[in-house]
């Protein structure tokens, strides 16, 4: 009987199964992807008996190789906040889906094991771009400011390694970036180890932000900004915590961070204001291969000449 880990390649993703190995160690296959490849569970080739546990990615996109897994005879321990769908009755099945949009997968993990690596939680929170509600518990916790701002830029830099088109722009494969991160009960020995994998990713997240000194807005008004970075690699890199970075500093727009697919196509990033936290999915999905959560949304593969109607959809819907 085989142990199968399933995680998305994010903070979130990354961070909750930290957690849950340092609290119950256990010698596992490890799947997982870029960011945006949810489609994980139907890698796994599950046999009776064996047992998965599958960390944030959509139930209902993975509803038909949770049923296949399960069919096969396997126990799946299954948690998650994005849109679950239909949850399976099945006796195999431990399902623990929280959609509050304050909840990430690292802060259901955190109650399920009672707080134990709380640390690495909050982080996971800061890294999902909760920012609010980490910083709510790291203040309840009794942490520094000092040590708040650390979390923070530890979450935020295990979730830009997750943001990439493929494996292959990524600085570290995520289930590397889990091998190097387990080692350390707490997120806070990562900072004194000079060798440690945040001291690395934080001079690559630097040299990947130098370069956006070059970029200059499509649109940038009240509503809506909006931007376009080129098809290489750092700028698929930097696509996702760079719309973080705009969210959080003008909340009461939404952001559209565009990457140029070099094949006619834009693959679209959308924030909700994050003093308005809605319709982002919805808008999004107006269009071929769009889709998201309230909060964000994006669209995989936007044709050049939809993106002037595409802003023009996001003004319409913020502008209220
Ligand atoms: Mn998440």
């Amino acid at each position: 009987m085989a142990n199968y880990d399933v995680f998305n390649g994010d903070a979130d993703g990354v961070i909750s199964l930290v957690q849950l190995r340092l609290n119950e160690p256990k010698q596992s296959y490890l799947i997982t992807g870029v960011k945006r490849d949810i489609a994980l569970l139907q890698q796994v080739r599950a046999d009776h008996g064996d047992d998965i546990t599958v960390l944030d990615i959509s139930m209902e996109k993975n509803a038909d190789a949770l049923t296949e897994v399960l069919d096969m005879g396997a126990y799946v321990t299954y948690i998650d906040h994005h849109r679950a769908g239909h949850i399976p009755h099945h006796s195999s099945l431990k399902a623990h889906i929280n959609l509050d949009a304050n909840m990430c997968t690292a802060l259901i993990v955190d109650e399920l094991i009672e707080g134990k690596y709380h640390a690495w939680a909050i982080a996971a929170a800061y890294g999902d771009n909760l920012v609010a509600k980490a910083d709510e518990l790291a203040n309840q916790a009794g942490y520094t400011n000092e040590q708040m701002a650390f979390l923070k830029e530890l979450g935020t830099l295990v979730n830009y390694n997750g943001y990439g088109s493929s494996i292959n722009d990524l600085h570290f494969h995520p289930a590397d970036l889990y091998q190097a991160l387990v080692k350390y009960e707490s997120p806070f020995e990562l900072q004194n180890d000079s060798s440690s994998v945040y001291h690395a990713l934080r001079a690559a997240y630097q040299n990947d932000f130098d370069q956006l000194d070059e970029i200059t807005p499509l649109v940038s008004n009240h509503t809506l900004g909006a931007f376009v970075l080129p098809n290489e690699p750092w700028a698929r890199r930097v696509i996702g915590v760079f719309s973080n970075d705009l969210a959080n500093e003008m909340p009461h727009r939404a952001h559209a961070v565009c990457r140029d697919n070099g094949d006619g196509t834009y693959t679209v990033s959308l924030r909700a204001p994050l003093n308005n936290k809605q319709g982002a999915g919805d808008v999004c999905a107006m269009f071929p291969t769009g889709g998201g959560r309230a909060a964000a949304g994006g669209v995989n593969a936007l044709p050049e000449h939809q993106l002037d109607e595409f802003m023009r959809c996001v003004e319409r819907y913020y502008a209220s």
